[in-house]
Formats: C-alpha cells, structure tokens, sequence
C-alpha cells in the first residue's frame, strides 16, 4: 500500500477572522502553521494569503513573500491558490502563477458555491493549464462535480499533460451547489478517473461535517488526504477546530490505521514530479 500525501489548506478565502480566530491569516501565523503541519505529516501547503485586514487578496509581493518564507521555514511543497475568492479576477487568478509556486490550483470548471459562483470557463481552464506548462508549474486539478473529470480528460487530450507528466486531482467534496461528500460520489469519481493518464493520483477533501467520511472513503480508494481549516473549521459536533496541525494529525492517524502513513516530502515531490529545487 502506498503512503498517504496529506495536503494542507490551512486559510482559505470564505471564513472571517473575527468568526474563527484560530484562522492563521498573517505570513508569521502561515508560516508557524505550516510548520506544526509538516512535523505532524503534512507535504503539500495550499495557500491562500490575507491582506494587513485579513481580507482574501492576491497581491502578487505578498504572494512572492509568502512562497519565499514557505520555502525558507519548511519543506513543504508550496501550492498556491490559483481560485481566489469567488470575487477575484481572471487576470489576477492569472496572475498567481507569476509568484513561482511549486504547484498551482486548477478548477476544471464552473460551480455554485454556496449563494455564489466559483466562475472558471473553459478558456480561462486551458490559460491556466498551458500557462502553468509553461513555467513548469505542477496543477492541482481541482474537481467539483463529476464532469469536472470529463473537462479534465477534454483539456490533458486537447493540451497535453502538465509539467512533470504526472497528474494529480483533488476532489473537493460536501461544496452547497457541487458534488456531495459522500462515498458513493467518490467512488463515481474514482470510476471516472480510469479514462485519464496511467498513474493519475487523487487526493480528496470533504468540505465541514463531510471532512471524515470523505477521508475514510478516500483512503479506502487507495486516494489521498486534503484537510484543513480552509475546508472544516469545526473538529466535532460543537468543537471548534483547534488548529490546523490538529487537522493533519487526525489524517495522518486515519492514515496509520489504514496502514498508508504519511509521506515525506521527498515521497511527496517523486510522486507529484516536482523538482527538489525551484
Ligand atoms: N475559494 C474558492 C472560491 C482553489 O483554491 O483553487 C476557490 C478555491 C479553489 O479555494
Ligand atoms: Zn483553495
């Protein structure tokens, strides 16, 4: 049995400070965050950065700042957001890229998300798909709904596989207007993911009370862990999460029990064909 990559998101764009305090929003409480996350099994950090009021922004100096000090404090593969907020502009989301991450996001299309849209049309897709081949940034497919994996099997045919050649998705599951995070839509997803690439990995996520029967199911599948408190802020009924690496430690624990334990970052960058040095 493989090991277990565990992908970090520890902030997110949706929730407020003032609501969840434990929410690290400034570069110091990211970088210590990412640092408790790593030492309890975490390889992958998917970011997303606060202004100085704690607002979702995409302010590329603070981006080239934050993928810097990730880079100095820890090992972590560093794996910026390229969705934003749902407000944020293309050109913006575009943007990200130019920060020089390890890994970048990719939503491989368009969702209602909550009372919003998470906007993402087929040609901004292929943008961020071809820009990222470009600069040999390695994609996180990010998948809402099952024809997202059938975008992606249209994108990789049309535009060739990503940098590295390896790809990986992330099922982001329980989403109020994409897939719910149950295991049958997993499993859906996993029938689904036999038309890409040999060697596609997945890793799965189940957004607020969907978090642990999502990483069960996942791990069951032979898929890959995302938790975190972009994605769950509370830990059980009426127990708020604590911190982020409270999140990874309960994920890599289900993946000790499943006998799949965390991967190193060395692991992590070999299956994800990243580059030891950027
Ligand atoms: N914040 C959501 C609108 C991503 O990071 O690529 C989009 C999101 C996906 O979180
Ligand atoms: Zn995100």
């Amino acid at each position: 049995m493989t090991a277990t990559l565990i992908t970090v998101a520890p902030t997110g764009a949706e929730s407020a400070k003032a609501d969840v305090p434990a929410l690290p929003v400034t570069l110091d409480e990211l970088v210590v965050t990412a640092k408790e996350c790593e030492r309890e099994g975490a390889s992958v950090v998917h970011v997303h950065i606060r202004d100085d009021a704690a607002q979702p922004t995409l302010d590329l100096g603070r981006l080239r700042a934050t993928v810097q000090a990730l880079r100095e404090s820890t090992g972590l593969i560093v794996q910026l957001s390229s969705g934003g907020a749902v407000t944020d502009p293309e050109d913006d989301r575009l943007a990200v890229l130019e920060a020089g991450p390890d890994m970048a996001s990719c939503t491989m299309g368009t969702v209602n998300f909550g009372d919003d849209v998470f906007m993402n049309r087929w040609q901004f897709v292929v943008q961020l798909h071809t820009r990222m081949q470009e600069r040999g940034i390695v994609p996180e497919y990010e998948i809402f709904d099952l024809g997202h994996l059938a975008a992606l099997q249209r994108l990789l045919g049309r535009y060739g596989l990503p940098a590295g050649g390896h790809v990986h998705v992330d099922l982001v599951m329980g989403v109020p207007g994409g897939m719910p995070g149950t295991t049958e839509a997993l499993v859906a997803c996993v029938a689904a993911m036999r038309d890409l690439p040999e060697g596609t990995t997945f890793s799965a996520t189940g957004i607020g009370r969907t978090a642990v029967p999502v990483l069960l199911a996942s791990l069951s599948a032979g898929g890959h862990l995302r938790v975190g408190m972009e994605d769950t802020i509370t830990y059980a009924k009426d127990q708020p999460v604590e911190s982020n690496a409270q999140l990874v430690a309960r994920a890599a624990a289900f993946g000790r029990l499943a006998q799949r334990p965390p991967m190193t970052t060395t692991e992590a960058r070999a299956m994800l064909s990243i580059p030891v040095t950027r």
